[in-house]
């Protein structure tokens, strides 16, 4: 089916979420849809393979997508449409651009998890293969399909590993034997999945720059949180991941606070990355969509509201719990991956501020949400406890048999999809 392609009134748009049943996907579509804009979501389901995968599951419950969709229209009436599609066919990519016609796109259909693309090859190749070709297939899909449209490509703070220089938002002027340039800042990504999001960063501003599409690509650091706006009520929660690979660390010490599981630092726990809460990071890719970059401009925000130590947030983390009288132990354990755990790190991050972003609230606060949201799913982690313990290794080693099987494939195109949207 072709959607009405009505003229939306002011800065109303269509947006289009790659990654629509994902962690930030789902919360970014109730937000934009509160918003006033047209959403149209697809995903091909592969978070909720992969985490099973694992062994493991989202501490709070989520419902399937189709019930997700009702849900939203049942309880906030907004209508969010949904196609179910793999980034690496292009074919369904280009078709689905061609019917909804977006001003803008959000792409976060991504593999995100460095520890699953570290397992073997297998996971290391198709998490570039799925991330890589899948952002080459939008950008064609874009270029063919609709090249005034605004590409929102969600990025990693980690492509730019941790340099002893600050990192700057994208670019930096440098004088190099008498002569000046500005350049991209190097990229120095420490896993398979980041250096996945590297290559994408390339792409695009290759695409930008030959084809005059415009993009915002988004270094995001660590996400952290339960709630955003618009999760009215549980059967609109967002995923909630805890285990070694998905599972990221501020998420994964509140867990394991909640079950009585020590935190789990790794390593000396000196390593210092940027933190954004869940509500944030809707509001910045938000701004990010509502204030687009002009015609062929690659820009680039660096998404993050504060840094932290990983020790610090383990203490923090400890005097959170100890509100709810839960005295929570901190255990470092060996570190699985290959990573500086002393270095300096420094980072700009004033685009988005300049925008108009102002954190919801501080870490403090937000971490006593998390924590109350996750005591009353305290038996869903408590299911699922032994995924907790990393045992993937960037040294190639596991350290102890993996739960998993070898060779999980990300999942092969589904015949469906074509039935899916030529039903539409
Ligand atoms: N860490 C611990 N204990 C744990 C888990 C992690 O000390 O139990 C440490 C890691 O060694 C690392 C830091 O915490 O130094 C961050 O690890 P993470 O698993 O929270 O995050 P990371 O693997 O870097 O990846 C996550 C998301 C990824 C996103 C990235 C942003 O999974 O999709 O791109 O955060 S950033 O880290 O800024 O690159």
């Amino acid at each position: 089916m072709r959607f009405a392609v009505e003229r939306l009134g002011g800065s109303v748009m269509r947006v289009l979420i790659a990654g629509v049943d994902g962690y930030l996907g789902w919360p970014l579509a109730l937000h934009l849809a509160a918003r006033g804009h047209q959403v149209f979501g697809i995903d091909n389901f592969s978070r909720r393979k992969n985490v099973r995968a694992m062994g493991s599951w989202s501490a709070t419950p989520i419902q399937s997508m189709g019930k997700r969709v009702e849900a939203a229209g049942r309880l906030l009436e907004h209508d969010i449409g949904f196609f179910r599609c793999d980034l690496r066919n292009f074919e369904d990519v280009l078709r689905i651009l061609r019917n909804t016609r977006p001003g803008a796109i959000v792409h976060l259909g991504e593999q995100p998890s460095a520890p699953f693309s570290m397992i073997d090859w297998k996971h290391a190749s198709d998490t570039q293969e799925n991330n890589v070709i899948g952002t080459l297939n939008l950008l064609w899909g874009i270029k063919e399909a609709c090249p005034d449209s605004h590409l929102v490509k969600l990025g990693t703070m980690g492509e730019y590993g941790t340099p002893n220089i600050e990192i700057p938002e994208g670019f930096f002027e440098i004088e190099f034997r008498g002569r000046t340039d500005k350049l991209p800042f190097p990229r120095q990504a420490g896993s398979f999945y980041h250096l996945s999001k590297v290559h994408d960063s390339a792409n695009i501003a290759l695409a930008c720059k030959i084809w005059g599409l415009k993009s915002t690509d988004i270094m995001q650091g660590v996400v952290y949180g339960t709630r955003a706006n618009g999760i009215a009520s549980p059967s609109l929660h967002t995923r909630f991941d805890f285990d070694e690979a998905f599972g990221t660390v501020i998420n994964r010490f509140c867990a394991q606070a909640v079950i009585g599981y020590p935190l789990s630092p790794y390593g000396s726990g000196g390593q210092r990355r940027g933190f954004i809460a869940l509500p944030d990071s809707i509001q910045c890719l938000t701004i990010a969509l509502e204030n687009p970059p002009s015609e062929g401009e690659y820009r680039v925000f660096n998404q993050l509201d504060d840094v932290y130590g990983i020790n610090e947030l383990s203490d923090l983390v400890v005097k959170a719990a100890s509100e709810f009288e839960i005295i929570a132990e901190v255990n470092s354990v060996e570190n699985p991956r290959i990573e500086s755990e002393k270095h300096f790190y420094k980072v700009e991050h004033e685009k988005l501020r300049r925008l108009g972003f102002r954190p919801t609230h501080r870490i403090e606060r937000e971490l006593q949400i998390m924590l109350g949201d996750l005591i009353r799913y305290k038996h869903r982690i408590l299911a699922k406890k032994e995924v907790i313990t990393p045992t993937i290794s960037w040294r190639g080693q596991v350290a102890r048999p993996l739960r998993i099987p070898h060779h999980i494939s990300l999942p092969e195109v589904d015949r469906k999809v074509a039935n899916l949207i030529s039903d539409n």
